[in-house]
């Protein structure tokens, strides 16, 4: 799944929290299992990495304030899959999902990645999941890592 957009990073004493959603648990699954695999991949260690899970994406920009206000990690990563139904769910979650996550970020200052997908169907949310190229789990942890790493330069 290596892809070379992403650089050679050396994360050995990041801190890093990633908040998963249980729904569509099949899908992100799939999305941590592509995190976990790129913060291996970015020399962070296991000790390093811890795993919180929230009901649903809605709940995710909740969690992730109090993660950063715990002042614990350097980065969060989050994970979730908001697939469209027969509702207008879908638009209401994906609106306040990404709204909530770019605002814990800018109002604590602390870096957190957006592994949240959105989708039209099920297949789209599979080919993002998967194995293969394309992990959105994977992608957001990489440009985690990337960016505390930049943002560390300058302090
Ligand atoms: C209720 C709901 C629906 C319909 N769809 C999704 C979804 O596609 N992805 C997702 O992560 N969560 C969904 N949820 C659950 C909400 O995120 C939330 O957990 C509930 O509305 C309870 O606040």
């Amino acid at each position: 799944m290596r892809n070379n957009k992403f650089k050679q990073l050396n994360g050995k004493n990041l801190k890093i929290a990633i908040t998963q959603a249980r729904f569509n648990q099949k899908i992100t699954d799939g999305l941590l299992n592509g995190a976990l695999k790129a913060l291996k991949e970015s020399g962070i260690q296991d000790k390093n990495i811890k795993v919180f899970q929230v009901p649903g994406s809605f709940e995710i920009p909740v969690f992730c304030q109090s993660l950063a206000k715990s002042k614990k990690f350097d980065g969060i990563i989050t994970i979730g899959a908001v697939i469209q139904g027969q509702t207008a769910h879908f638009e209401y979650i994906s609106k306040a999902v990404t709204d909530g996550i770019i605002r814990v970020s800018l109002d604590y200052n602390l870096p957190v990645a957006f592994g949240v997908i959105t989708v039209y169907n099920i297949k789209q949310a599979q080919k993002r999941s998967g194995s293969d190229k394309g992990n959105k789990g994977y992608e957001a942890a990489m440009a985690l890592v990337e960016l505390i790493t930049e943002i560390n330069k300058i302090k």
